[in-house]
């Protein structure tokens, strides 16, 4: 039997744009509660308005790990018994090869997309063992297992969120706690503003040309992924554009 979205309390990170907006108006339209947070309160705000008594909003940095523990503990009664976390905030900065990168880019990446990501599932992950029923879905990459020039550190988030998600797994065998890494390809969101620092140009150039993945189409992916029978749980789920495949390895000829 298909688990019933209108039972489902849904925890979203980075619900101000992209992804996690998409993905709390997805659980919303069924009927779920959803609790949704990120930095930009206009945004948050905007979104309350649009789903009204389904959502909860709350303003939250992941990089923050008290923060997080505190969002836990004042949850409305009728959001407290979290069943499902997208752990979905996390961003790329920069593109430029190791030797030349920002630091403070690569310690930006490595705290929100991992260190943000570990708050927030361990942050949960006690009341779901509890109550014996969760489901925590971590936003991945292809950039796991596709390396790509200038990807070093955000490629290196994402392949850390994999091997968690699976490690998780191992964990929790016994409980009936589902665990899921949604790894992605190109995906026109403000992911490439965010990347290039609000040069609109440099954003729009990974798209041009091509059908690109859409928030929508990830939202539905995860929304599949949390509505299925109970005993099946997705580990990996990597998809793509068509218009997208693989390099071939690349050679520097004498
Ligand atoms: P967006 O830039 O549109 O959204 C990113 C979201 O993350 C925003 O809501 C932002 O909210 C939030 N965020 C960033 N840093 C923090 C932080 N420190 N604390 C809380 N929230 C934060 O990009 P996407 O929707 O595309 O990205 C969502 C996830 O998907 C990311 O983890 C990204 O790596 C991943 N991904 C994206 C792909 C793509 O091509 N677009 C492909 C594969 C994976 P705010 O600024 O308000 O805090
Ligand atoms: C985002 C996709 O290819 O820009 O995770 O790394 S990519």
């Amino acid at each position: 039997m298909k688990v019933d979205a209108k039972k489902l309390v849904v925890l979203v990170t980075g619900a101000t744009s992209g992804f996690g907006e998409a993905i709390c108006r997805r659980f919303a339209k069924e009927g779920a509660k959803v609790i949704a947070t990120g930095r930009r309160l206009d945004r948050l705000a905007a979104l309350k308005k649009d789903l009204r008594a389904s959502c909860h909003t709350a303003v939250l940095d992941v990089t923050d790990r008290a923060a997080t523990e505190a969002l836990v503990k004042n949850l409305p009664a009728e959001f407290s018994k979290v069943s499902v976390v997208v752990a979905n905030a996390g961003l790329a900065l920069g593109l430029s090869p190791a030797h030349e990168a920002d630091l403070a880019d690569w310690d930006a990446m490595v705290a929100a997309n991992i260190n943000g990501l570990l708050y927030t599932v361990r942050a949960f992950l006690p009341g779901m063992v509890a109550r014996d029923e969760g489901h925590v879905v971590l936003m991945g990459s292809t950039a796991c297992d596709f390396p790509y020039p200038g990807g070093n550190v955000y490629g290196a988030s994402k392949a850390f969120v994999k091997q968690f998600a699976l490690n998780l797994r191992a964990d929790l065998l016994g409980s009936n706690i589902r665990v899921t890494d949604i790894e992605p390809g190109l995906a026109e969101t403000e992911f490439s503003l965010v990347r290039f620092k609000g040069d609109a140009a440099k954003a729009k150039a990974p798209y041009a040309g091509l059908d690109p993945l859409t928030a929508d189409d990830i939202a539905e992916t995860v929304y599949w992924t949390c509505t299925l029978p109970r005993h099946v749980n997705v580990n990996r789920l990597q998809l793509m554009p068509v218009m997208q495949a693989f390099a071939p390895f690349a050679f520097k000829r004498k």
